[in-house]
């Protein structure tokens, strides 16, 4: 079939929206038709370089919710009709980590970047050239194996659970799965962007006290606000590790790197008390390295990262949504503006100008 697809070519250049071919689902995989997809940091780090993309042309996009069009053969799980919310990791069901309720650690997949499992793609361009793809929900349809989706109740509106899958697991996920954040503490996060205004939200739903937030723009923090964040800091004129040390009388208990810098990971690790926990969460920069004082972390500080949020999508997306139906979860103000896939690379500017919470495209 053909199908309109944002394609990534090379850093500091436009993504290009190209009408591509997308191949028929192969066995064990699921064709989708993405409902609504969001414009997430970590496809961007891409694009300006932070990280080095692992094989171009490659169709982007990873954070989505659709709808499943059509299976390939031995598909059991899955059948037309069936509203999806995409994991970001795999889940093989049968490695170490997926057997100790660590599916976001999975390594029972061995699919080089880029490539389905049996090392061939379903997208290409028009002249027929393959195109590299992992969930490619950047894209009208993409195809999928069928490990990567999860089947959720059909009575809310599937363009509501976009995020889902990659900023709430990734933001609630760090807090209450990663960081295991208890009721009463104090929480700081650097980044308030979509995922860090999870992080935000997880902390409430984790029953903490005051929840610090920080941020350079100023613009973030009536999303900060709504999110639950009792303070904020604005990192552009104040020094934020000394705005917290001193509003919590040495320290926050945890504090969530939201950003992917090593100069604010740091940051978040010299916020934090004796005894407290740092949670990096964002994407750090390809070969990346963070340097910490030995002094503080002899204290019982504790440096660690998340990845998807300690995650465990079949459990935890369901649970999302349970709490998003009795209020307890903020999905509709996390979508502040939506836009058509033309308008990618549009989507990423309103991300960068701190005038959005997330940017959702409608494909
Ligand atoms: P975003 O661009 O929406 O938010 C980033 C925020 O950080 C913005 O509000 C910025 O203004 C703010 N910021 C930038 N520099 C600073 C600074 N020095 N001090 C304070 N604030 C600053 O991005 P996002 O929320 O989509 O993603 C945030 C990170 O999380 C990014 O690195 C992304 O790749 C990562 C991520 N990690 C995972 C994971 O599995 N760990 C999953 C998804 C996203
Ligand atoms: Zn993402």
């Amino acid at each position: 079939m053909r199908t309109m697809a944002a394609v990534f070519y090379a850093p500091r250049q436009p993504i290009r929206v190209e009408e591509v071919n997308l191949s028929d689902p192969k066995s064990g995989e699921v064709l989708v038709r993405v409902a609504a997809t969001g414009a997430c940091h970590s496809d961007y780090h891409a694009v300006d370089g932070h990280t080095k993309a692992a094989a171009v042309p490659l169709v982007m996009g990873h954070e989505a919710a659709g709808v499943v069009e059509k299976v390939g053969p031995n598909v059991t799980a899955f059948k037309a009709g069936d509203n999806v919310v995409f994991a970001i990791r795999p889940m093989c069901g049968k490695c170490k980590y997926c057997s100790t309720n660590r599916p976001n650690l999975c390594n029972g997949i061995k699919a080089k970047p880029g490539f389905m499992v049996d090392g061939t793609q379903r997208f290409s361009k028009a002249d027929g050239t393959p195109l590299f793809h992992g969930l490619a929900t950047f894209s009208q349809y993409t195809v999928v194996p069928e490990w990567t989706l999860v089947k959720v109740r059909d009575d809310v509106p599937i363009e509501k659970l976009a995020s889902i899958g990659c900023a709430v697991v990734t933001g609630v996920g760090a807090v209450v799965n990663t960081a295991e954040v208890k009721p009463g503490s104090t929480v700081a996060v650097y980044g308030c962007g979509g995922v860090g205004l999870n992080v935000i939200q997880g902390a409430v739903i984790a029953g903490a006290s005051r929840i610090i937030a920080v941020d350079i723009a100023a613009s973030k923090f009536k999303f900060a606000k709504m999110f639950g964040a009792t303070d904020t800091v604005l990192a552009s004129e104040t020094d934020p590790v000394k705005a917290i040390v001193d509003m919590t009388d040495g320290g926050v208990d945890y504090a969530f790197e939201v950003i992917g810098k090593p100069a604010t990971v740091r940051q978040a690790f010299e916020s934090v008390c004796a005894g407290g926990t740092a949670c990096m969460v964002g994407v750090p920069p390809t070969d990346g390295e963070v340097t910490i004082p030995m002094r503080p972390l002899f204290l019982d500080r504790k440096l660690i990262g998340s990845s998807a949020g300690t995650g465990r999508p079949r459990h935890d997306f369901p649970w999302f949504i349970e709490l998003y139906l009795q209020g307890r979860l903020k999905l509709d103000e996390l979508q502040t503006r939506f836009r058509p896939l033309t308008e990618i690379n549009e989507a990423f500017q309103d991300m960068l100008s701190g005038t959005v919470a997330r940017t959702i495209i409608k494909p």
